[in-house]
């Protein structure tokens, strides 16, 4: 069995679909969840889907999908417009990074418009809501498909 993919939320998303819904929706993280494991599982991968509301922590996780992922899906939250030391993780990766993000970013305030997950990441989806994740599913597929 292959490595399984790293989808690594960060804070306050621990709170959707009672943040915000009109710029997050409706849907639950658990709800969200449930649907990429299901969309993985039928590619015919596995996930490893977690939240956590400290930097640290996404480091800490980043620092072992060096090891343990196939490839990284990020939503890093507020810390994707912050943290330097989190693109420094992200720097160290050799698999595949998909950024995501429920809403469009350049659509709203603009220190929302600088990520520091960017530079570090193959690509980014945002403002498709949790299809987004399902979206990076099938991108990181794609991608381990054609390496
Ligand atoms: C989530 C957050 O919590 C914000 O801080 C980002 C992102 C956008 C999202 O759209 O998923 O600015």
């Amino acid at each position: 069995m292959s490595k399984p993919i790293y989808i690594l939320n960060g804070p306050d998303l621990n709170l959707l679909g009672e943040r915000e819904p009109e710029i997050y929706g409706t849907d639950t993280l658990d709800s969200i969840r449930q649907q990429v494991e299901a969309h993985a599982t039928d590619a015919g991968h596995k996930v490893d889907f977690r939240q956590t509301n400290g930097e640290g922590d996404l480091i800490d996780w980043v620092q072992e999908a060096r090891e343990k992922a196939s490839g990284v899906i990020i939503n890093a939250g507020a810390y994707t417009h912050t943290s330097v030391a989190l693109l420094d993780a992200l720097l160290t990766l050799d698999i595949p990074v998909i950024e995501v993000h429920l809403s469009n970013p350049f659509k709203r305030e603009e220190f929302r418009h600088h990520s520091y997950v960017s530079p570090a990441a193959t690509g980014l989806i945002c403002g498709l809501g949790a299809q987004g994740y399902l979206r990076a599913i099938d991108a990181l597929i794609e991608l381990f498909n054609n390496s």
